[in-house]
């Protein structure tokens, strides 16, 4: 069985994954605070990824890592500059000295979160970033890239869309993650014999969707989740949601609209 890490684990998308990995991998668990919800038995050790001597301790006799630590969502840029920027790199650079052999790092939808909603796009489009958090993901990304080429760490990321039990909303129609189909994707990046560095969509199998996840389909992935099975309920949520005109427009939704004035005169 290996020895699976699972960073930001007090977080929504932690807390499902170590439910559903638990029989699965021996994990240890870690975020830069105690879990409301640690269960007995859970291997949890506390560290802030911004600190190097932090990361190396919690690293150390690991195989794999499902990175999910960090700043989930757009902040000030000192924040996402500690937690997702220099946290991020951290991860790398002390998975790398341990010999850590495999990363999933939990990219986002928003590092590619400027492609209009009419464009479909694969993996290996241009990153166009819609906030401050999307430049974290992308550069994430790129410090994937170099430990996989550099350093032959195998390195999964993963575009995440929405996990939830279902999508609540339009938009979610089209970049909903069934957490079950999250699951399958951990699993290809931390087993597939394969990975050296891949990108795939963290998105189940949506009719709506926005992205082609051939990439993901060739390791073998087959999503469960259908969100065309949730329409009525996420459609009438949508009803009750403001018109959004930057923000429909783009696949990143309200990330792309806020602060946004890229007509203003100059
Ligand atoms: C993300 O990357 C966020 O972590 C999550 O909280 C959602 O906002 C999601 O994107 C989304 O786009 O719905």
């Amino acid at each position: 069985m290996q020895n699976i890490l699972i960073t930001g684990a007090a977080g929504d998308v932690g807390r499902r994954l170590r439910r559903l990995l638990k029989d699965v991998y021996r994990l240890r668990i870690s975020d830069i605070r105690t879990p409301g919800d640690l269960a007995p038995g859970e291997e949890f050790v506390a560290a802030d990824l911004a600190d190097l001597a932090q990361v190396e301790k919690i690293v150390a006799g690991i195989d794999g890592i499902v990175h999910l630590g960090g700043y989930s969502v757009e902040g000030p840029w000192e924040t996402i500059l500690q937690s997702n920027i220099v946290g991020c790199y951290n991860l790398f650079e002390a998975a790398y000295r341990a010999n850590v052999k495999r990363v999933v790092f939990a990219s986002s939808n928003h590092a590619v979160g400027f492609y209009p909603r009419a464009q479909k796009i694969r993996t290996d489009v241009t990153l166009r970033p819609d906030s401050r958090y999307g430049i974290s993901k992308a550069f994430g990304e790129s410090v994937g890239a170099f430990y996989a080429d550099k350093h032959g760490l195998r390195v999964t990321c993963l575009r995440i869309g929405n996990v939830n039990d279902a999508p609540i909303d339009a938009r979610r129609m089209s970049i909903w993650l069934a957490p079950e189909d999250l699951v399958q994707l951990v699993r290809i990046g931390l087993e597939h014999p394969d990975i050296r560095f891949e990108i795939f969509y963290g998105c189940s199998d949506n009719e709506a969707a926005w992205w082609d996840n051939s990439n993901a389909r060739r390791y073998g992935y087959r999503p469960t989740g259908k969100a065309e099975e949730h329409r009525a309920q996420a459609m009438e949520a949508q009803s009750r949601i403001p018109p959004d005109p930057v923000g429909d427009r783009y696949q990143g939704g309200a990330f792309c609209s806020d602060e946004y004035d890229a007509n203003r005169k100059t």
